[in-house]
């Protein structure tokens, strides 16, 4: 083997990726409502076991190479763009108007707006710690960023309360911290109301996303449904505004089936944000790129999607893998994470037009039609037996769209 000289090396990753084909161009990616964090650009590699493997990407350079590449949403964390001592003065406003002219100068959009509540020392006992002013900053921060929101134009604000938790159990009264984390989305409401008014422009959409493990050991809120139950527990002034901020992993690191929690968030209307990445049922939150895990239940995800008329943006919340070098990380990790999403997307579209699929659908919900008497479970039973065999058809035929044996893909054995 012959060793591939470092002056050498991005061009044979261009050359492969080329051969690869299959991708969109920027164009056809602006069609489809996707979202790239500044986090998820800037990611060094870092982790408590792990050093950087990548250089810093800066405000502007994540941007453009969004822009680049057809990613037409921008969302961030007020302190991956403004230091934590530097928020809510005139520096935070110079650094938001250079936000604004990057964004405009690549054609891109802020989508969305988040508060950091779990890196700083300042949250070590949670944004809704027991001293009032641990409390009370929390409140002017979770403001700022709504300001920042309307600001920048965005239509959503995300809330990870990661660290609303503890490590260790008896200090931390659950019903009290909750009600105090309550108080600080109340002030954040109430802020956007206000600003909303100011700026001439609808009020955000407050978004909560769940992790079920990670940072805290136990976390108060750990699932969407949990959020969902926090949502309508009566703590909330303007429960209306609220909804959810689902993340696929997130749903699958507590093992749940990521579909049906989507489900329960769409009955009662609050799927309002999606972050779209891939990983392992019952681990850690290696936010991997969509579809590289598991792209049959991306795809029976997306048809559910599809099918209930999802219209919110699709987050790229996942973490280009530490070996991936700088270039990599644009040249390589976001277009085709992109691309596997709007394929995956376009797949969804042909499982619900497929007349195969229809047909058994149907079929199954007509049923062996009425028996003589209602309570007759054996006749019940036979009456519809040989339909059920259709479940598993119409996953065989899911299976068929995913790799394209639908369309005559077979080997010649
Ligand atoms: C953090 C978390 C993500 C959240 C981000 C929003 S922060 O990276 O692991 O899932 O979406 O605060
Ligand atoms: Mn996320
Ligand atoms: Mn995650």
């Amino acid at each position: 083997m012959t060793p591939v000289p470092t002056n050498q090396q991005q061009a044979l990753v261009e050359r492969l990726m080329n051969a690869c084909g299959g991708s969109y161009s920027p164009e056809v990616r602006r069609r489809y409502y996707i979202s790239g964090p500044q986090w998820a650009a800037a990611y060094p590699g870092h982790a408590l076991f792990h050093a950087p493997t990548r250089d810093d990407v800066s405000i502007e350079g994540a941007i453009e190479a969004y822009g680049k590449i057809g990613i037409p949403y921008w969302a961030t964390h007020d302190t991956d763009v403004i230091p934590t001592d530097k928020l809510f003065g005139d520096e935070q406003w110079a650094i938001v108007e250079r936000i604004q002219k990057a964004l405009d100068n690549n054609g891109l959009k802020c989508s969305m707006v988040t508060t950091e509540t779990f890196h700083h020392a300042v949250w070590a006992a949670s944004p809704a710690a027991e001293a009032p002013e641990v409390r009370a900053y929390a409140a002017e921060r979770l403001k700022n960023t709504v300001h920042i929101g309307h600001k920048l134009g965005a239509q959503f604000a995300v809330y990870w309360p990661g660290s609303l938790g503890y490590f260790v159990q008896g200090a931390v009264e659950e019903t009290e911290t909750l009600k105090w984390y309550a108080d600080g989305l109340n002030a954040a409401c109430d802020a956007d109301i206000e600003l909303a008014k100011q700026y001439n422009r609808p009020t955000l959409k407050h978004c909560m996303e769940a992790k079920p493990f990670e940072p805290q050991a136990e976390i108060l809120l750990p699932t969407s449904d949990a959020m969902l139950a926090f949502i309508y527990s009566g703590l909330l002034k303007h429960p209306d505004m609220v909804g959810l901020n689902p993340e696929y992993l997130h749903e699958l690191m507590w093992g749940a089936a990521p579909r049906a929690a989507l489900a329960r968030a769409l009955m009662c209307n609050k799927l309002f944000h999606f972050d779209i990445n891939d990983g392992y049922r019952l681990k850690h939150d290696v936010d991997i790129a969509v579809g590289l895990v598991n792209p049959l239940d991306w795809l029976n995800v997306l048809v559910l999607l599809r099918s209930h008329g999802y219209n919110g943006p699709f987050n790229l919340d996942y973490k280009p893998p530490r070996t991936t070098s700088n270039h990599g990380v644009f040249a390589v990790s976001f277009p085709t994470a992109v691309d596997r999403f709007i394929t995956l997307w376009e797949m969804a579209g042909d499982a619900i037009a497929d007349p195969i699929i229809k047909e058994a659908t149907t079929a199954l919900r007509a049923g062996g039609g009425p028996v003589a008497d209602p309570r007759d479970v054996d006749a019940i039973t036979r009456n519809n037996r040989e339909l059920l065999s259709l479940h598993e058809l119409i996953a065989h035929r899911l299976f068929q769209i995913l790799i394209g044996a639908h369309r005559g893909r077979h080997y010649m054995v």
